[in-house]
């Protein structure tokens, strides 16, 4: 059997229960253009369906019928909801999941590399790094596949296949961290194991694609993961 040598992390939902921020970052920054959009927790969880944020901005559009706001403006938003969201993270408060802080150190200790898979943007990546270890992304983690760096996002397998080009490893040498079914998804079809740990966002999601599945990382295992 080939060895473990790296965890790639999926970010929102997996490392921290951010949905909450993101939506409110959307709807901040829609109050602020003056667009009559609000997103719900109801509509906000369905949204999610859709990866990425300026694709869920133009799946409501789509869903509402309407030409407004046009790409240009919804990529304008977007990096707006960036800087928002940047800025609610700052404001501190944060936690990490259970068992998150705990398995990235171990991790360490234990010689593995580590490595982000992810929607969002490097921006985001960094401000919840710095969030939740008081370091810039690029020193927790050896490698960060985020959305824009790909052709397709989550459930398709790019990003991932991006992590493990980057991280210069098969599939069968990693192990892929997901809350959400288009994240196992995207990890199982780029051939990874999945632990999969629903969040807030995505407990009615069917996760039965991935390997295992634990309430939180604290239920994880990493010595039985590295030993067999
Ligand atoms: C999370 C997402 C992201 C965030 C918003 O998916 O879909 O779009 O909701 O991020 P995953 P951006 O956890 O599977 O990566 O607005 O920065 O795109
Ligand atoms: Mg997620």
């Amino acid at each position: 059997m080939t060895a473990l040598a790296a965890l790639i992390f999926d970010v929102d939902g997996t490392l921290c229960e951010t949905e909450e921020i993101h939506r409110n970052a959307f709807n901040d920054t829609f109050a602020a253009a003056g667009l009559d959009w609000c997103w719900s927790i109801a509509a906000y969880t369905r949204l999610l369906r859709v990866t990425g944020g300026k694709e869920r901005m133009a799946a409501y559009r789509a869903e509402r019928g309407g030409q407004v706001p046009s790409d240009a403006e919804i990529g304008a938003l977007h990096r707006a909801k960036t800087a928002r969201y940047a800025a609610i993270v700052a404001a501190g408060g944060l936690v990490a999941r259970p068992g998150v802080l705990s398995l990235v150190a171990r991790a360490r200790t234990a010689g593995l590399q580590l490595a982000v898979a992810t929607t969002t943007s490097p921006a985001n990546v960094d401000a919840l790094c710095q969030a939740l270890w008081q370091k810039p992304a690029a020193a927790v983690f050896d490698v960060i596949a985020a959305g824009d760096d790909v052709a397709q996002k989550k459930p398709a397998p790019d990003v991932y296949h991006l992590a493990l080009q980057r991280l210069g490893l098969p599939p069968e040498a990693a192990l892929a961290f997901e809350d959400s079914r288009n994240g196992v998804l995207s990890a199982r079809s780029a051939g990874l194991r999945v632990v999969a740990s629903p969040s807030l966002f995505t407990a009615g999601d069917d996760l039965t694609a991935a390997t295992q599945i634990c309430a939180d990382l604290s239920a994880f295992d990493l010595a039985a993961a590295i030993h067999g």
